[in-house]
């Protein structure tokens, strides 16, 4: 197999990726790296020594492809299938990447701060930082709602590699901060998000990892409509 994702299936920035894979059909070999493991480790340092996945190998153009947007953008341009995750529009291409950006930027890395300070030790934790990421969170929420008015998607009809960045964000972060009351659109579109087929697949295949979600306790019964295990 010419593509090799190193990755892990609890992981949110994996999401994106395997989302965008499941959308395409696009065949690869999924390589599981645990963090706890020194051999997982020093493999994925060797591949990208920021440490962080995922990590694709394009075995047969003996190249690596980190980070998770860009990961996408090669699959659309050298292994392209059914679904243009970029628009071939310059500007609306510009849009996804701005959304994407957003979801990113946003809502994962605040909602990574509130799962980071979960897992320090007591007196480790960050108040000041967690409590920066929740009004960061607000505001993403506040420009989200606003913004999902009319549209299905985030680019409006086509789904695109803003919608993959979406979902994992929001299945996570709906979970450690809730969505406002009224933020009916916002829980519209994650459902939509979660009933497409690449993205249910992405969550039943955490199914077997979800008990290490430090927020697991706090996840509603059936969220994302998957059906989780019980610990
Ligand atoms: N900007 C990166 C972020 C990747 C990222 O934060 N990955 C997390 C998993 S979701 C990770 O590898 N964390 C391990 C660590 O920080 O040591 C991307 O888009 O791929």
């Amino acid at each position: 197999m010419a593509l090799v994702l190193f990755y892990h299936p609890l992981a949110s920035f994996c999401h994106k990726v395997t989302i965008a894979l499941y959308e395409n059909g696009t065949d690869f070999t999924p390589e599981i790296i645990r963090h706890d493991l020194p051999s997982d480790r020093a493999a994925l340092l060797e591949a990208w020594p920021v440490g962080k996945m995922p990590v694709l190998r394009d075995e047969e153009r003996a190249l690596t492809i980190p980070e998770s947007s860009l990961i996408i953008e090669y699959l659309d341009t050298h292994y392209p299938g059914p679904r243009a995750l970029l628009p071939r529009d310059a500007d609306a291409a510009l849009q996804a990447r701005l959304w994407d950006r957003f979801f990113d930027l946003y809502v994962q890395v605040p909602m990574q701060k509130h799962v980071a300070d979960r897992l320090r030790p007591d007196d480790q934790r960050d108040p000041y930082g967690v409590a920066e990421a929740t009004a960061t969170l607000e505001t993403a929420y506040r420009m989200l709602e606003a913004h999902l008015e009319g549209r299905q998607w985030v680019l409006g009809d086509a789904f695109s590699m803003a919608d993959c960045a979406a979902a994992p964000a929001l299945f996570y972060a709906g979970v450690i901060h809730p969505f406002p009351e009224n933020a009916t659109r916002i829980r519209d579109y994650l459902g939509r998000l979660m009933a497409r087929p690449s993205v249910h697949r992405t969550y039943e295949e955490a199914k077997p990892f979800i008990q290490y979600f430090p927020y697991r306790a706090q996840m509603p019964v059936g969220w994302g409509g998957v059906d989780w295990p019980t610990d």
